[in-house]
């Protein structure tokens, strides 16, 4: 397939090609909006330089008990258990993922948005958005599995055909993260850089995908590189902490043999002005679940009392 003219950020190739400088800001608000958010200048430019953000108890623990409850409540629900987005752990009938989870929740929905949170992702992405893809990722005790180091920019330009670096993932910590139980790491600054993946995409690539990551993530040479220049960061927290970071930051967790279950919350932000186009690597669109392309539209923020720790 010949490569798009619009295609900023070659992946998937036949042969290797040497990482490229990201073309796109980092903070896409100026001036003013920049300016008039929740997030400081320090924070701002904190973000711009590392790809990410930590926030430790970001919700209260009354909420977070509530949502421990419905995560629990999803473990024995048939709807759940059987829904197109749940995605159990490879060879077992543990849950790894469910996709999609502020559609099938109208908890998870309001807090997708909450006017703190909106207020931030206008602040970052220099626009409306709306929700390209939600989710939790459970980690289980003893045998929860890792993710492999990889960019999600990478897959969803070459998956669902997001055209631009401009997008971002709040992750709300719904258990604590501590360094045994596989805590979400990530390379500062690694988001500067775009790293064109070798291989081509088979179709229906995410059944496997999701189970075990084996396309889109860089060479083992190229993720040293980056490391040694970088270093590492495993930020750790209570239940309730909240992690916001760039799409194009490279991150992994590794498998949990502790016996304390690990569950975060994923909800990624797409600027209203960056919406799909057809997938970059030329196969068809993934389902809705994975790349949101029916509801597009700027979300509307919905108060929600009590559900964030004062300060
Ligand atoms: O395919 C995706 O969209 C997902 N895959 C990974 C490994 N991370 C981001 C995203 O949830
Ligand atoms: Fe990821």
């Amino acid at each position: 397939m010949d490569t798009r003219t619009d295609d900023f950020y070659p992946t998937r190739l036949e042969t290797p090609m040497a990482p490229i400088d990201r073309l796109d800001p980092v903070i896409h608000s100026r001036g003013e909006n920049r300016t008039n958010g929740p997030l400081s200048e320090a924070e701002l430019a904190r973000y711009e330089r590392d790809g990410f953000l930590v926030f430790n108890q970001f919700l209260d623990h009354e909420t977070v008990r509530r949502f421990q409850e419905d995560l629990a409540a999803y473990e024995n629900d048939d709807r759940i258990l059987r829904a197109e987005g749940t995605i159990t752990e490879p060879g077992k009938q543990e849950i790894r993922s469910v996709f999609g989870i502020h559609r099938l929740s109208q908890r998870f929905d309001r807090l997708t948005r909450d006017p703190r949170i909106l207020d931030m992702v206008k602040q970052i992405l220099g626009s409306d958005a709306y929700i390209h893809q939600s989710r939790i990722n459970f980690k289980p005790a003893f045998h929860g599995k890792g993710f492999d180091w990889h960019s999600d920019f990478e897959t969803w330009h070459a998956e669902d055909g997001m055209p631009r670096m401009r997008a971002v993932s709040f992750s709300i910590t719904l258990t604590d993260n501590n360094p045994f139980n596989g805590p979400l790491m990530l390379i500062p600054g690694s988001h500067k850089t775009f790293i064109p993946c070798v291989g081509r995409t088979p179709e229906d690539n995410y059944r496997s995908s999701l189970k075990k990551q084996d396309l889109g993530v860089p060479s083992e040479q190229d993720i040293k590189e980056m490391a040694n220049k970088h270093g590492i960061k495993a930020p750790t927290g209570p239940a309730g902490s909240l992690i916001i970071f760039e799409c194009n930051t490279l991150h992994a967790s590794n498998a949990n043999l502790s016996p304390w279950p690990r569950s975060n919350l994923f909800f990624v932000y797409n600027s209203t002005e960056n919406q799909l186009t057809e997938p970059f690597c030329g196969n068809k669109q993934r389902p809705d679940f994975l790349g949101n392309r029916s509801n597009t539209s700027a979300l509307t923020p919905v108060q929600n009392d009590g559900w964030r720790q004062s300060g």
